[in-house]
């Protein structure tokens, strides 16, 4: 064998391998680009997310529904701890409570918010709003529901969490006033 002949085996197998360093070199190139686009889409999904620009079930429930003419909001908070333990703190009041005045004609939206940690509960306004929040499941922990209806007859109507819960059994219930 001649050093000529050893030369080019050598030459060709280092341009052999220089090939297959360039191979890898892409193809780790290309995964490192593949995972570079999974963190940046997953970071844009999680920040849309976190944002609420998926809207649906990702409301914020602190907001109050916006204000329109001739209507009366009220915002009704269950919790099971803290100042609005009951609905809107009724634990430390006097039945009925709250108590919601409207007009006569008025539209009415009352935005129920279910702060409580554990339970879902319900929400029912006699007359003007008999049926349940997602049937007899309720409002879950963390879920908000606007109430919307028209204030068209007089009267003072009872407002109650309608499904079992352990803390609306003893601190029921709140009263919508149907004034002229
Ligand atoms: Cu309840």
């Amino acid at each position: 064998m001649s050093r000529r002949s050893v030369g080019e085996i050598n030459y060709k197998d280092s341009s052999r391998l220089g090939i297959v360093n360039r191979q890898w070199l892409r193809s780790r190139r290309n995964l490192l680009a593949t995972i570079a686009v999974v963190i940046t889409l997953t970071g844009l999904f999680t920040a849309a997310y976190a944002l609420h620009l998926f809207g649906g079930q990702t409301t914020d429930c602190w907001r109050r529904p916006a204000s329109t003419p001739n209507t009366a909001i009220f915002t009704v908070v269950m919790a099971n701890e803290g100042v609005n333990v009951g609905f809107n703190g009724s634990k430390y009041e006097a039945v009925p409570w709250p108590v919601m005045n409207v007009t006569l004609g008025q539209n009415v939206i009352i935005h129920v918010v279910n702060n409580d940690s554990v339970e879902p509960h319900g929400f029912q306004v006699i007359h003007y709003f008999d049926q349940e929040i997602n049937g007899l499941s309720g409002l879950a922990p963390g879920q908000c529901y606007d109430v919307r209806f028209t204030a068209n007859v007089l009267g003072s109507f009872t407002v109650q969490c309608n499904i079992f819960c352990t803390i609306h059994q003893v601190m029921l219930k709140g009263q919508l006033n149907v004034e002229p």
